[in-house]
């Protein structure tokens, strides 16, 4: 499946606080229909039916789910330290009182001097959405269901149901289903295309539930351009100054006109907009239930800067499997073969999900310390190491926000390295 990421997303200049969005940014970047995936032959308002699920202030609901004295309060989420503190996303009473997402806690403190700023915990809501996947697929094949963001999921029903009507009661149960699950509010969009769904959510924002029908189709004409999946700001504003401030006037806009102005997008837009979105389903996690790598060396070794530097070497090519495959993982497994043909293996679950190469190695090395101690007489001449329990990596692209460690740009080293050859950089292992 072709996917493409939309820089539409990312938050522009002329926003003024985007320095700081940026850095709290932590959802995947977003894959957007592409006109690649809009395919004419498709009889697009017939026989398709898709929900587009989205968790209500997402993380401070589950801060609030879990901590009972935060209920009913001014909760927001986010860094709380220093100056550097800001609001990730912000409870709804909080809302009210006009905090917002990727405001300073400075700023919002001002406003509201109750506000009680809480840290947040990714991966704690990572699992959350990793377990309503799973507990979807007792509605759905998992092929019908696309983890669009952190808190966010298209689910295709066209399978399932035959109308509606019955699309609706799906999703009515699926808002159940959450409930059951994680004793969560979610707000549901019913259509017949992704675009139409994303939008239909956020008509009856929190815990709301809105189809939109060929008959409703009104509904979303009437809403300005911006709402768009996809329509920032700066396209907006490039719309109006072609005079389209609404959806409906973007349907019907002249093709040639759009496509001038934002080539083949131009034509993606109005599609979109007409409710012709015929994408479907877009997968980026892998199909892979566990990777591994084995290495027998040519020079058995038993000295322990020696065995340390394969360990190091396996950890590296592993890690960067993983993060070419966009995963993470939770369990690994290390095997040593001695040269008296014996070999001591065993395995150790990760605390949390990762792709990082100091932290695969620091587990690699607990396991190591508990084989039989290579020596000159007892070599080792084969490592291997498999990690299993793999996820989709959901902070690939902001590194630094979870955990005590930095997180190391690896996705931009793996590049570096695969443009300027292996010797061009090198992470320190030992560090931190
Ligand atoms: P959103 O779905 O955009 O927001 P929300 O769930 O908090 O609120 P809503 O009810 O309007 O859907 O984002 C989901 C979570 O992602 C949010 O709880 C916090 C996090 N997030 C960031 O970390 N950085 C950001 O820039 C944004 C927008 C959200
Ligand atoms: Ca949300």
């Amino acid at each position: 499946m072709d996917t493409v990421s939309s820089s539409f997303f990312i938050p522009r200049k002329e926003q003024g606080y985007s320095d700081i969005f940026k850095r709290v940014r932590m959802m995947p970047l977003y894959s957007f229909p592409h006109y690649k995936d809009l395919k004419p032959h498709i009889n697009h308002e017939k026989n398709r039916f898709f929900i587009h699920l989205d968790f209500d202030a997402f993380y401070a609901q589950v801060e609030q789910r879990d901590n009972p004295s935060l209920r009913g309060k001014p909760v927001s989420v986010g860094s709380t330290t220093g100056e550097k503190g800001i609001v990730m996303t912000a409870s709804y009473e909080a809302r009210a009182l006009g905090i917002d997402t990727a405001m300073s806690l400075w700023q919002a403190k001002k406003i509201c001097p109750k506000l009680i700023s809480v840290p947040c915990y990714g991966p704690k809501y990572e699992g959350i959405m990793l377990n309503l996947i799973r507990g979807l697929r007792c509605f759905v094949p998992e092929d019908c269901i696309e983890m669009y963001s952190i808190d966010e999921c298209f689910i295709d029903v066209t399978p399932v149901v035959r109308d509606f009507g019955q699309a609706k009661e799906l999703a009515m149960a699926i808002k159940q289903k959450v409930s059951d699950l994680e004793d969560l509010t979610c707000s549901l969009g019913v259509s017949w295309n992704k675009t139409y769904t994303k939008m239909a959510t956020k008509f009856e924002k929190p815990d709301g539930l809105t189809v939109i029908t060929p008959a409703d189709r009104h509904k979303i004409y009437e809403l300005p351009v911006k709402k768009m999946w996809g329509i920032g700001t700066r396209i907006s504003r490039r719309l109006g100054v072609m005079n389209i401030f609404t959806i409906g006037e973007l349907a019907s806009a002249s093709e040639l006109a759009l496509c001038r102005e934002f080539g083949v997008n131009g034509t993606v837009f109005r599609r979109l907009a007409r409710g012709e979105d015929t994408s479907g389903i877009i997968h980026t996690r892998g199909r892979e239930k566990s990777l591994n790598h084995h290495h027998t060396l040519t020079h058995n070794v038993w000295k322990y800067e020696d065995i340390e530097s394969e360990i190091r070497r396996i950890t590296e090519y592993i890690c960067r499997k993983l993060r070419s495959k966009e995963l993470v993982t939770r369990s690994l497994y290390l095997v040593i073969r001695y040269d008296n043909l014996r070999y001591a293996g065993d395995d150790t679950k990760l605390d949390t999900a990762t792709n990082d190469d100091r932290e695969i190695f620091k587990a690699a090395m607990n396991i190591f310390v508990k084989f039989p101690r290579p020596c000159e007489s007892l070599r080792a001449r084969m490592f291997g190491m498999t990690v299993f329990d793999l996820h989709e990596d959901l902070h690939r692209y902001t590194p630094s926000l979870f955990g005590n460690n930095v997180r190391l740009p690896y996705y931009e080293l793996d590049k570096l390295k695969y443009k300027y050859g292996e010797g061009i950089i090198r992470v320190g292992l030992n560090a931190g």
